[in-house]
């Protein structure tokens, strides 16, 4: 294997898009998609609440200051933030144990146990970073909003979750248009504790690394159907691991209902399904377990066209980019 030089000239196809090589790099990786945020989106439940939309503006000034290294920012939340994570809270874990995955279940259970995570109070970034840390090598990095696919994905091949810290307007405690603390925490950060699908979700960040905008839409798409609305086998039953799902009560009833369909996972089938981000997903797929996900994903991500293979390499936290042999 022969090692590529940083030079372009010395790669045949030039349009290889930028990506992070070191775990540093991330700093760059923050293009913000406006679609769903409070300022721009007139559906927004705090699109009409100057307060809240303030509020939005001083949390995300801390995503926009931070930079890769420095300590994760600490908010103090208020009464009524802590009031709306109470409820989400209350409704969702009643739920769980019926309808989540065993993985999902055991992590929840350490976070309860080991990190503070109750109801009385909204865990901080900081302390959730060094938990998953120490169980998958995961760790989270402070977003304003939503993040480009692109920029997202690739923060994931350096095992860095990137997180809001924000939660959803008071009025809508049982549903946000874009990603908040909520989800962060209630959805993604149970399932990161395991080592399986940490293993999984930093596999679909290095497949991500300098792919074209087709790729990256097909990889976005996987993203959607495993890692935020995924289903899964576990003894004969079906079980969400989606975060998506296990951070909205309604849709994560609706999916372990009789309604809607169910396809199992293939990627090269559901890198194409169109798929719904304003309301409930029409299908769900559902794997045989992760290392069967991983499996498929796997073979499915070899046959992405990239003139190069990219290797993370632990140690140094950054990607090796190697010649194709
Ligand atoms: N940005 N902050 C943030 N959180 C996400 O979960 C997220 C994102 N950008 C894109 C994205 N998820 C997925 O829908 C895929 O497109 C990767
Ligand atoms: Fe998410």
């Amino acid at each position: 294997l022969k090692r590529v030089a940083d030079d372009v000239r010395c790669m045949p196809e030039e349009k290889v898009p930028w990506f992070p090589r070191q775990i540093k790099d991330l700093d760059r990786c923050n293009m913000l998609i406006t679609k769903f945020d409070p300022d721009m989106d007139h559906d927004h439940p705090g699109y009409n609440d100057p307060e809240y939309r303030k509020r939005r503006a001083v949390i995300s000034e801390l995503a926009f200051r931070y930079k890769q290294g420095d300590p994760l920012p600490v908010v103090e939340y208020t009464a009524e933030e802590i009031s709306t994570w109470r409820q989400v809270y209350q409704q969702l874990r009643s739920i769980y144990p019926s309808l989540a995955c065993k993985q999902f279940l055991d992590g929840l259970q350490q976070l309860e146990k080991e990190c503070g995570y109750g109801e009385d109070r909204i865990p901080q970034l900081r302390e959730v970073s060094a938990f998953l840390k120490e169980r998958t090598g995961f760790q989270l990095r402070p977003v304003a909003g939503l993040l480009s696919a692109r920029d997202f994905l690739a923060s994931l091949a350096f095992r860095v979750f990137q997180c809001t810290q924000y939660i959803r307007h008071s009025s809508a405690p049982m549903h946000s248009p874009e990603p908040d603390c909520c989800h962060e925490l209630l959805g993604h950060i149970p399932m990161l504790a395991d080592k399986e699908f940490a293993q999984f979700s930093q596999e679909i960040g290095l497949a991500s690394l300098g792919v074209s905008d087709e790729d990256i839409e097909k990889l976005s798409t996987l993203y959607w159907f495993t890692v935020e609305f995924g289903l899964c086998k576990q003894n004969g039953a079906v079980k969400a691991y989606g975060a998506g799902l296990l951070s909205s009560y309604g849709e994560l009833v609706y999916a372990l209902s009789n309604e809607p369909e169910y396809k199992p996972f293939a990627p090269e089938e559901t890198a194409v399904q169109p798929y719904q981000d304003q309301t409930y997903q029409p299908v769900y797929f559902v794997s045989e377990s992760f290392e069967d996900a991983k499996m498929k994903l796997r073979k499915y991500s070899a046959n992405i066209k990239r003139p190069f293979t990219v290797r993370y390499d632990p140690f140094t936290c950054s990607v090796e980019v190697l010649d194709q042999p």
